[in-house]
């Protein structure tokens, strides 16, 4: 092995590296079970290459591995029910939105500048804020300049599908690895409560004409793909009343396709954003709702349950949106790239990992020797890398696990106020927090003080600090040996 041109200690002594360490030292966030660490068992090797460093497609690669989305495609073929393009807020994070739109030399320039600064960033993706498809030029273009400068980063997109098949074969030429196609239906009749129109083939449909042209052209999008060896996950849109349990058979369709991943994300609802949907009063699920439909998918293609709805320009690790340090105003107008830290930090994360997969192992073993069962729900505060390493009152969110016998899912995130303010805690964001933390057991997070963790203890949640800076897994098995194995001597909270 090259000697690092960075060493451990090294990214230690800067606030980014410091920052980045976190993330290292930590190891990669809890895979979705234990027994599922580096490489699955029952997965390829070949795949595992593919996905072990893409934060959407590897759970396990989340915490390790950032992604950055360029803003290059604006003109969309569809209209959804859910969309609104012409929103524009940084505070905002959902599809479809974005700061600036760029042309693709400003996308390079602004690739190599993240490039050169976020050492975790191994996918160049375009999400939109249109459909990558669609506008197919610019999408083109700009991941021939990026694959010239910067060959070892990985290429996806995100599309409605509409026109993927015609771009499959330069999508395979361009060792485009990853696609996402969004499918919220396999009926037309679902699909026109959803789509209002689509445009194709220089003609506008609407109705159940135009939901049956977009199901149809996915689905052979889909196959296209599968026969080239491409990994294609399907985003879709769980919208109760119109799609919840029509996704059970998407998900049906999807996987006799070869989908490998399936993303269930809850429908983003509000009248603010001027979207159909949220104009009409449309409702999105609730985690409880959403969570119970995942578990009704489990057994079919595998299910994705870390999204965290990006923006169409967001930038870094899945949950800590870094774009507004990226804007066209802060990039200089001439930038090289320098792949040092990228690749030492790859050779760091290469050695964490085996100490995290050991850490998994030893939970795993842990789980086993407890003979009663029972399930714990557990939410964490963590700036990522698996580790117990975010204090209560900063986090932004909880990462959810639940705990059997088993094994230790990772079952979502719940998005949260932070509860301390400029060193004070606010009282009401407190109160958002607990109901957001509804029906779990114990918070797991490296400092809380005394006042919120009373007040989650008289809301039944307990709290507590005793496994800050843990691995995520270490903790929990520890904590299900205390709440369920012989030896309850041991107080957890
Ligand atoms: Fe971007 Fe999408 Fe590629 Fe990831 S996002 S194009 S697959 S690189 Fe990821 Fe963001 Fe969820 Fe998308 S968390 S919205 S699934
Ligand atoms: Fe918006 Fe994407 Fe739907 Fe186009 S395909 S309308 S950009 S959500």
């Amino acid at each position: 092995m090259s000697t690092p041109i960075i060493s451990l200690e090294s990214l230690t002594n800067t606030t980014s590296s410091g920052q980045l360490l976190t993330t290292a030292k930590s190891g990669g966030c809890a895979s979705s079970s234990c027994g599922f660490p580096s490489r699955p068992a029952d997965m390829d090797s070949a795949i595992w290459e593919k996905i072990k460093d893409h934060p959407c497609f590897s759970e396990e690669a989340h915490h390790y591995f950032a992604r950055m989305h360029v803003a290059v495609a604006p003109a969309c073929n569809i209209q959804c029910n859910y969309c609104n393009r012409k929103y524009d807020c940084a505070n905002e994070s959902r599809p479809g939105v974005v700061s600036e739109k760029l042309t693709a030399d400003q996308a390079l320039r602004k690739v190599i500048a993240v490039a050169n600064e976020v050492p975790q960033l191994s996918v160049l993706g375009i999400a939109g804020p249109g459909d990558a498809c669609y506008d197919w030029n610019k999408t083109r273009a700009t991941f021939e300049r990026v694959a010239r400068e910067i060959p070892d980063i990985k290429l996806c997109i995100s599309t409605n599908g509409l026109a993927l098949p015609e771009h499959v074969d330069e999508l395979a030429e361009m060792n485009v690895s990853h696609v996402t196609i969004t499918i919220n239906m396999v009926d037309p009749a679902v699909g026109e409560k959803i789509y209002p129109w689509i445009f194709y083939g220089h003609r506008r449909y609407t109705g159940v004409d135009a939901a049956k042209i977009l199901h149809e052209q996915q689905m052979l999008g889909l196959e296209m793909l599968t026969e080239r060896g491409i990994l294609t996950k399907i985003n879709s849109v769980m919208i109760p009343g119109v799609n919840d349990q029509h996704l059970i058979e998407v998900n049906k369709w999807v996987t006799e396709r070869g989908a490998f991943l399936h993303n269930v994300m809850p429908l983003i609802s509000d009248p603010a954003h001027g979207t159909w949907f949220g104009l009409t009063g449309q409702r999105g699920p609730n985690a409880f709702e959403l969570k119970e439909l995942q578990d009704r998918l489990e057994g079919g293609a595998k299910l994705m349950r870390h999204c965290r709805q990006c923006r169409a320009d967001a930038v870094g690790l899945l949950g800590t949106d870094r774009g507004q340090e990226f804007t066209l105003d802060q990039i200089p107008l001439e930038v090289a790239y320098n792949g040092g830290k990228r690749h030492a930090y790859r050779e760091v994360v290469a050695r964490i990992r085996d100490d995290h997969v050991a850490a998994k192992n030893q939970a795993i073993t842990t789980l086993g020797s407890v003979s009663a069962q029972g399930t714990l729900q557990v939410a964490v505060a963590t700036k990522g890398g698996g580790r117990i390493n975010e204090h209560f009152g900063h986090a932004k969110e909880f990462q959810i696990y639940e705990a059997s016998q088993t094994g230790i899912k990772f079952v979502g995130h719940r998005k949260v106020e932070p509860y301390c303010h400029g060193g004070w805690g606010e009282d009401a964001n407190l109160v958002g927090i607990i109901a957001a933390l509804g029906g779990i057991d114990i918070v797991l997070c490296a400092r809380i003080g005394d006042c919120p963790k009373n007040k989650l203890m008289e809301a039944g949640i307990r709290a507590t600090e005793a496994f800050g800076y843990d691995y995520i897994e270490t903790a929990i098995s520890a904590l299900y040996a205390t709440e369920f194995g012989d030896d309850l001597s041991q107080a957890t909270a």
